[in-house]
């Protein structure tokens, strides 16, 4: 027997992950034989999560698509048979050439969101549908009003370093779940508490992150975290915890939040509205006030809601109250914005776009397949996302994807919900068969990497499937004909004036390298008056103040927990990380369970105006009473009835951004 060699290559964790992780792959000849983390990433540490302890599994699945297929059955059957490349884009062209001429560019929509987080491979597309003149989508999927939030107050100010957290004396973990989301920031995290800091969990349930690492918990009841963060700013002012000197130095406009809102929100209010008692309310002020260096993390969950924006703004301010970033170890970490380090638009190619076309939302992508607009959708080009498991209002989607006269393509490295309603679907390569680079919204590491193996079967990237398309259509562009190679040499070559402080020779070698930061980074405040805007006069509410959330009519608030062993719906095609995540459930409160007569691991339908989604419950006082908590996104095969989590989720959008409102949903359940 030949003995094959083991070689061992640097890649990058392609998933939609804070962590964005260096990975070391071990290939054997054309097969990725094993994974580990790279213990020479300064944030991976050598360390993965239980999703990519076996990331061969997925590369090499039995269930990769291998080839082009046709459907040859009804929408959604699965039914297909294997074609040529050159058949697919020889269909796919043609048929893009008669909505161009019947209807227009802007007839031909594309859906993708962030199967892969790769600079080249997630951008791969916009050059090619600004060609096609296509509509054009406005990707607030994920956390838009969180983003929002912290701009209205901080503009383009950087946000705490991940491991400053190490340095604090009290972190607040705010609205994440950070064991199954971001664990490498348990290292920062425990560190910390090895030093004596004090973390506080808050949350709308019971986490299991809850129980690994806090020493408090504060459940608020959902979307009602703005008010919180008011009634916490009006104990450190009525107690005399705030720093006015920094305030006067270094904030716009606190007199007038505090003269004009706080006044309103006495502790016995916020208690009223967000389930806090008083004395939790005041312990969790004192002890935020008195901190030496307070850390806050904040998830995403928390600004899912119609106030997400306004939740966001109203806790962006409350370090500002105690100038917590002017110390080591103190300030506020969202999500960190790296984009002005790569000059983009050497991918997305702006240029190419004749006239501005019109924007469909992302979350309402199931009313632009439906509700036809002018021009409708005639074509939907879906990849690196699974619009029918992930997007808001299933039904909607489904019936939008049902449309005999929708042509549907979609790029895919597995047969997924969305892929069983396409006319077309084309195999993806996973991130071991691509070159790319990575950055990360959780540290601020850069990292480029290489193609470890070669395409499983016929599959091609997002950039050579594009290339491949847009040649299809003649676009005789030399931007096309450029290799995955060639766009990332550009890339680091010309980079954006941050980028150009790091050492391109290690981002070209395929190291981690860190984004320089300027030693008072978190005191740089980019914001239009060069203060941190308490009040933001450009703003349409320019005081911050809460307001509700939209709610509905349910009697029960519906929140998704993100699974510890799936991330969105990636990673549902590994029967290993399926099993470990349990069959689809919900839990209960015991109280809510007794009085609706339901019992544990019965299966129960949960519903509102949009849907029905069968579950199991799982009883567990965990859960406060009036929520219930689904874990995760499953794909319908595995979905105990018919639909899965987002048949009940809305299209609504938030206050500002139009963001998703994912957790804002209102629900009744029954025994099924
Ligand atoms: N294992 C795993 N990892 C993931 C993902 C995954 O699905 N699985 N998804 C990835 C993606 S795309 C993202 S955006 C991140 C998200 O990472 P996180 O921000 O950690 O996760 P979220 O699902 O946004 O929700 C976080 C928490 O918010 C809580 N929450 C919901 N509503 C409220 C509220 O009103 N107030 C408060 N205080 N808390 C609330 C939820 O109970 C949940 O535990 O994780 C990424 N990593
Ligand atoms: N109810 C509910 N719904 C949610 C959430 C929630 O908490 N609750 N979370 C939301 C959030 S935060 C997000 S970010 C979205 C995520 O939504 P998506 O970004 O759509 O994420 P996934 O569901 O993981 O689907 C990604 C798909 O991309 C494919 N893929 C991977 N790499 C490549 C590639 O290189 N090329 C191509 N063509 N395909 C590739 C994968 O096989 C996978 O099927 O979901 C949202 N949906
Ligand atoms: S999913 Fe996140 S934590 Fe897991 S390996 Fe990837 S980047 Fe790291
Ligand atoms: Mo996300």
């Amino acid at each position: 027997m030949k003995c094959m060699t083991t070689t061992v290559k640097r890649s990058v964790c392609p998933f939609d992950c804070p962590d964005a992780c260096g990975l070391l792959l071990e290939v054997a000849g054309d097969q990725v034989t094993g994974v580990r983390g790279d213990p020479a990433h300064p944030y991976t540490r050598g360390v993965l999560c239980p999703k990519m302890a076996h990331y061969e599994r997925t590369i090499h699945s039995p269930l990769r698509l291998s080839t082009p297929l046709l459907r040859t059955g009804p929408k959604g059957s699965g039914d297909f048979r294997a074609i040529s490349w050159t058949a697919a884009v020889e269909i796919i062209t043609q048929r893009w050439r008669e909505i161009l001429a019947r209807y227009g560019g802007e007839a031909i929509l594309p859906a993708s969101y962030a199967g892969t987080m790769g600079l080249l491979q997630r951008n791969a597309g916009d050059a090619m549908f600004h060609k096609l003149g296509a509509s054009r989508l406005e990707r607030t999927l994920c956390s838009a009003a969180k983003g929002n939030g912290w701009e209205a107050v901080m503009g383009k100010t950087l946000q705490a370093h991940p491991d400053e957290a190490a340095l604090s004396d009290l972190i607040l973990i705010w609205g994440a779940h950070t064991v199954a989301t971001n664990i490498h920031f348990l290292h920062p995290v425990r560190e910390a508490k090895k030093h004596g800091a004090k973390v506080w969990v808050i949350e709308t349930h019971e986490t299991a992150t809850a129980q690994a690492v806090a020493d408090q918990v504060l459940l608020v009841r959902p979307g009602t975290d703005g008010a919180l963060a008011l009634g916490l700013m009006h104990v450190l002012v009525r107690d005399g915890l705030v720093d006015r000197q920094f305030l006067q130095a270094h904030a716009q406009g606190f007199d007038q939040l505090e003269n004009t809102v706080l006044p309103r929100y006495t502790p016995a209010k916020v208690a009223a509205i967000t389930g806090v008692s008083v004395e939790a309310l005041t312990e969790l002020a004192h002890a935020y006030g008195k901190a030496r260096a307070p850390f806050i993390r904040q998830g995403s969950g928390l600004y899912r809601y119609g106030n997400g924006a306004m939740t966001a703004r109203l806790i962006t301010c409350l370090p500002a109250l105690l100038g917590a970033m002017d110390r080591p170890g103190g300030g506020a970490l969202g999500d960190l914005s790296t984009g002005s380090a790569f000059d983009m638009t050497i991918i997305s190619r702006p240029d190419f776009l004749a006239a501005p076309t019109r924007w469909v939302n992302i979350n309402q992508l199931g009313d632009a397949l439906t509700a036809l607009g002018d021009p409708p959708v005639m074509s939907l080009y879906v990849y690196q996302s699974n619009p029918a498991a992930v997007y808001p209002d299933q039904n909607c989607i489904l019936q939008g994807l049902a449309r005999e006269d929708l042509f549907t393509v979609v790029h895919e490295r597995f047969m997924t919900d969305t892929a069983k309603y396409a006319d077309i679907v084309l195999p993806a390569t996973s991130s071991a068969e691509h070159a790319d680079a990575y950055r990360s919204y959780g540290h601020y590491g850069v990292q480029r990497v290489k193609a470890c193996i070669p395409p499983i079967g016929e599959a091609k990237s997002n950039w050579d499937t594009f290339c491949l398309l847009a040649r299809g259509m003649g676009f005789d562009e030399p931007f096309f004909r450029l290799t995955e190679e060639q766009v990332l040499d550009e890339l680091i070559a010309k980079p954006g004036p941050w980028l150009a402080g790091a050492d391109s020779a290690k981002i070209n070698a395929g190291e981690p390298v860190s984004l320089p930061l300027p030693a008072n980074y978190k005191m740089l405040f980019r914001t239009p008056s060069g203060k941190i805007e308490i009040v933001n006069p450009a703003e349409p509410t320019p005081v911050p103040d809460w307001f509700p959330p939209y709610g509905g009519k349910g009697a029960y608030y519906l929140v998704t927990a993100p699974s510890l062993y799936t991330l969105n719906s990636s990673f549902n095609e590994q029967p290993e990380l399926v099993a470990k995540k349990g069959p689809m459930s919900v839990r209960m409160n015991p109280a809510d369970a007794n009085a609706s007569k339901l019992s544990d691991l019965q299966r129960v339908i949960v519903s509102n105006e949009r849907g029905e989604v069968t579950f199991f419950l799982k009883i567990t006082d965990t859960v406060p009473p009036g929520v219930l908590v689904a874990d995760g996104v499953s794909w319908l095969q595995d979905a105990p009835g018919l639909r899965t989590i987002n048949a009940l989720t809305s299209q609504r959008l938030t206050d500002r951004a139009h963001g998703s409102t994912f957790y804002d949903i209102k629900v009744d359940i029954r025994a099924e």
